[in-house]
């Protein structure tokens, strides 16, 4: 068992239409553990450097535009592999050809309001977490569920 911790963003879109809390029930109900959670209305800068891998490309000034364009949730999610178990819920980035039962799909219509960014790798994730999060916004805590979430090794 490896307990992972990734960065997730609902984007503007998943705030607008008002999926924040079925989203966030989604990974509760997975298992996974919320460990940080802030609402924030995204700068220039944090955004160029979230998204500066994508700098250059024909999308770049749209993703940034929007990602800015109204505020966002920022949360830090913990669990057993939960960098490659919350991309698999999350879905393909084009929400047409992600499968049923993910977040993308069962939401979305189009690659530029895709609802949620999730990290895609441990890089990202720890360059991301401390994008958005002081050290001390991580919050350490145990859940009496735990024990019926995992068998102990
Ligand atoms: P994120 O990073 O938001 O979790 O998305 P993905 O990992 O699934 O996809 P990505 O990094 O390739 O793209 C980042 C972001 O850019 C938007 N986008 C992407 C877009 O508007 N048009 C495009 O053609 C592509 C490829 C959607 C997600």
């Amino acid at each position: 068992m490896e307990i992972e911790r990734t960065l997730i963003l609902l984007k503007p879109d998943a705030v607008q239409r008002g999926f924040i809390g079925d989203i966030i029930s989604r990974f509760e109900h997975k298992g996974l553990k919320l460990a940080g959670l802030r609402m924030l209305w995204i700068s220039r800068k944090l955004a160029e450097n979230h998204y500066g891998e994508h700098a250059g490309k024909g999308f770049y000034n749209g993703l940034v535009n929007f990602i800015k364009s109204g505020p966002v949730v920022a949360m830090i999610i913990e669990g057993d592999d939960a960098i490659a178990t919350v991309r698999k819920m999350v879905g393909s980035t084009n929400p047409k050809e992600a499968a049923p039962g993910t977040i993308r799909y069962d939401f979305g219509m189009h690659t530029g309001r895709n609802l949620i960014h999730a990290s895609d790798s441990k890089k990202s994730s720890e360059k991301e977490i401390s994008l958005f999060f002081d050290i001390d916004e991580i919050i350490e805590y145990d859940k009496n569920e735990d024990s019926w979430i995992y068998e102990k090794s």
